[in-house]
């Protein structure tokens, strides 16, 4: 192919990502440089108790503060019926409290004044009377029969939210009955929280002349969140449009609605201004969506050389004082039950229980594919428990119990039925590429010395892309996704995605599908996304499901466009349909290659010379229902060494060999990865938000709550093996989160490993020096 043809074939090919000139250069438009003529600011009055009586909210000495316009209360909702709001989880959530407080920094009232400091200022006069009760701050002493009941306005008495199970019990337990070998591991996934660089946000703007609001948020899911809002407020959903401008990092936090977001949107309705909503770092760890918090209990049934028979798992699930946790409707506890990873079991059950707490709402966030980071990072840790009990070298244990790649699609013991993979081959590449074999040598050797030397391998299974409408849904929306293509005269693309990215590349990655598609440069084909007035409706950047979802609908409406462009193709060539072939990048027709149409040869015509009887334009919308997740994959090794004196870990090495299908854009894939291994590192050894027994938020501040810095941050190796998805029209799986998937059991296993000539079998994360260090002082390391 010529040069000139191989540009115009992107797909595969590092093509620079079009949206960082803007980004590097300060030029990005977030919610915070949004100004509108008019705007006012919003500050909200939180509480200092984690449960409390409330007696009295008094406003009037922050009504009579400098540039004060209203402060809206609990009891001010409550009279328009908006002091509650629906979770997506299917439970309602207070707005502004009334009543009662459940978590540390819950929104008390809202401030809203000329300026932001005035708003602040005010804040601070709301005059809160509370009566302080007992707290509940552990899921499982919350679950017991005699813990207070929390949630006062549900009819049911306690502090369950629900049961979740999948598998056969019975069969399980058969399994269980007879194994020769069992192993059990109680392992904690802490609460973390992503804590994006830009925390939430808002501007409403609600025009009474049109009676139009303009919303706009810091939103992964734009439509979503308008549709959420009409049935809320009894808008009418075409009369409000929501605008996700640049999002300075999702992770999952920018899913949920917030409270803040209400209030601001009902202080517009009220003064009739733009009012603007900006969280403080503090609010956003304190009181927007938290991840994991898995108390989870795994055992395996196996056989004497460790090939696998069964796995029961039992968790309990703290979820806050509301269940907020953004899962599709039918799965309260996500994809969990993807737990038997990437291992042949022959049965397996798995429960989970929901429980209310002392603490803010959450549990869906921080790049965790919907709960399959908790279940990978089980699995993973727990191969290892059962490796080392049968004395079978982890990596060998993993090839005995793998899925075999003749075994796609495997349909799993919990119901799920992976499209494609080969984990043997990546296990293998990751094993040559890292030196296994003399890795384990010189670990020999300075275990000879008393030095302490760790590998850990994690060769996890994920499942993206939420997905087929038979199964998926958001209160009762079905998640397929959409893509909408226009090509003017000129052969220039305006291509439109019902998803909303946060940083992950689409304006690069989708112009690389569509261009591929029609035979033009990405140059030609600009993405828009995040505007509900103009994007085809769609639900949204989480889960990594853009790829699986719009990247197939950008694909399929490509193939749409060159459809109707055949048709005209063959008017140019003046030759029949059925002679015109399309070889990527023009159109000729059959035997006469010299005389050829390009896409933007035909773009023209669309608009000056279509054929006869033809509707003219050039345009196409895709609504794709992909008929099955993709199961991305990856085999991750770790490196380690400790310093006995200090406790310290330092994580020599790190490689990550992931399996993506095929790949747009592998510039940006390997960037995704290095993100999120940043992200499992900061999990795995430095991210936890504890309580303390009154409930109080002991690490609401980059102070306590640690993120780690470019110093801090080992260097990442990547490859990629690539087992194409068998269903996805252009063979792509999602890979956003597999790095925050696959990481974290890697780095434990790896320190537990250093550790294991000591006796050691767990430990939990986040593995802190001082967690070591205490370790091995009880192992008589240090005196
Ligand atoms: N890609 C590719 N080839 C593939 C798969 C993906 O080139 N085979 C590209 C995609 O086209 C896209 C990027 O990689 O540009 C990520 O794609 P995908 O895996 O489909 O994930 P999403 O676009 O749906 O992103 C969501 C995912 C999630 S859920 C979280 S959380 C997360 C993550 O992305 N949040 C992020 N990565 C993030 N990266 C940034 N910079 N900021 C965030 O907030
Ligand atoms: Cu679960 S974090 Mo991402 O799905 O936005």
């Amino acid at each position: 192919m010529a040069k000139s043809q191989t540009e115009l074939r992107p797909l595969g090919k590092s093509v620079g990502r079009k949206e960082d000139p803007r980004f590097i250069r300060g030029m990005g438009r977030y919610i915070d440089d949004i100004v509108l003529p008019g705007m006012l600011y919003m500050s909200l009055v939180r509480s200092p108790y984690a449960h409390a009586r409330i007696k009295h909210v008094d406003p009037s000495a922050a009504l009579e503060a400098p540039g004060v316009k209203l402060v809206i209360t609990g009891e001010d909702l409550a009279a328009m019926d908006l002091a509650w709001m629906p979770t997506m989880a299917g439970d309602k959530q207070m707005v502004l409290a009334t009543g009662k407080v459940l978590y540390q920094y819950q929104e008390v009232a809202a401030v809203i004044a000329e300026s932001r400091e005035q708003a602040e200022d005010a804040a601070q006069l709301v005059d809160v009377e509370y009566e302080p009760l007992p707290a509940v701050v552990d899921p499982i002493q919350s679950l017991d029969p005699d813990a207070p009941v929390l949630r006062e306005d549900r009819e049911k008495k306690s502090n369950h939210i629900f049961h979740w199970e999948a598998g056969d019990k019975e069969a399980t337990e058969e399994l269980f009955r007879n194994a020769p070998v069992v192993v059990k591991q109680n392992v904690r996934f802490p609460r973390v929280h992503p804590s994006p660089l830009e925390p939430c946000g808002c501007v409403a703007d609600y025009q009474s002349s049109t009676g139009k609001l303009t919303w706009y948020v810091t939103s992964q899911a734009p439509h979503a969140h308008r549709t959420v809002l009409s049935m809320v407020s009894g808008l009418p959903e075409h009369q409000i449009r929501v605008i996700s401008p640049d999002v300075g990092g999702g992770f999952g936090n920018k899913v949920p609605v917030y409270p803040g977001y209400v209030c601001a949107i009902v202080a517009s309705l009220k003064l009739g201004r733009p009012v603007k909503w900006i969280e403080s770092r503090t609010e956003n760890i304190s009181s927007t969506g938290f991840a994991r918090d898995y108390h989870m209990t795994a055992e395996i049934a196996a056989e004497e050389d460790g090939r696998v028979l069964a796995l029961r798992v039992k968790t309990i699930a703290d979820h806050g004082a509301f269940d907020a946790a953004a899962d599709p409707s039918k799965f309260p506890a996500g994809l969990f039950s993807i737990v038997t990873g990437s291992y042949d079991f022959k049965e397996s059950f798995v429960e989970v229980d929901g429980a209310y707490t002392n603490k803010a709402p959450g549990g869906i966030a921080y790049r965790c594919s919907f709960r399959v980071t908790e279940a990978a990072y089980l699995i993973e840790r727990v191969m290892d428990v059962l490796a080392r009990r049968v004395g079978v070298d982890p990596a060998e244990l993993r090839k005995r119990d793998f899925i075999r790649k003749e075994q796609f699609p495997y349909q799993s013991p919990t119901g799920w039925t992976y499209d494609s993979g080969d984990y043997e081959k990546t296990l293998d590449l990751a094993l040559e590429k890292i030196g296994y074999e003399e890795l384990r040598k010189e670990q020999a050797e300075k275990r000879a010395r008393g030095e302490l030397m760790g590998i850990g391998i994690s060769t996890f299974t994920e499942v993206v892309g939420a997905g087929p409408s038979h199964t998926f849904d958001i209160m009762g929306i079905k998640m397929f996704d959409s893509a909408q293509i226009r090509l003017h005269p000129t052969g220039k693309v305006l291509a439109r995605l019902g998803v909303r990215h946060q940083g992950q590349g689409h304006e690069t990655t989708f112009a690389q599908i569509i261009a591929e598609e029609l035979g033009l440069s990405t140059e030609d084909v600009l993405i828009e996304e995040g505007d509900t007035d103009t994007a085809p409706y769609g639900l949204g950047t989480y889960a990594s499901r853009s790829t699986p979802t719009a990247g197939g609908a950008a694909a399929l409406c490509g193939r749409r466009i060159r459809d109707k462009a055949k048709k005209i193709a063959s008017h140019l060539l003046e030759a029949g349909e059925d002679d015109v072939v399309w070889d990527g990048v023009s159109f000729s027709a059959k035997g006469l290659p010299d005389k050829s149409v390009t896409m933007k040869d035909i773009a023209f015509a669309a608009y000056t010379n279509v054929p006869e009887g033809m509707e003219p334009g050039l345009e196409a919308t895709y609504y794709y229902d992909p008929p099955n997740l993709t199961f991305p994959h990856g085999a991750y090794i770790a490196v380690v060494d400790i310093d006995k004196g200090t406790g310290a870990v330092k994580v020599r090495r790190f490689l990550a060999v992931d399996d993506c299908g095929n790949v747009i854009n592998p510039m940006i894939v390997d960037g995704q990865v290095h993100g999120g291994l940043t992200e499992g590192f900061a999990i795995a050894f430095m991210q936890d938000i504890p309580f303390d027994e009154d409930g109080n938020c002991l690490a609401p501040n980059w102070m306590d709550y640690l993120v780690p810095t470019a110093l801090d941050t080992p260097h990442w190796e990547t490859d990629r093996t690539v087992t194409p998805s068998p269903h996805h029209p252009i063979g792509a799986k999602g890979v956003g989160e597999s790095p925050n998937v696959g990481s974290p059991a890697a780095f434990v296993n790896a320190v537990v490993d250093a550790l294991a000539p000591l006796g050691v079998e767990h430990i939990d994360m986040p593995i802190f020096p001082w967690k070591v260090w205490e370790v091995l002082r009880e192992h008589g390391v240090n005196k």
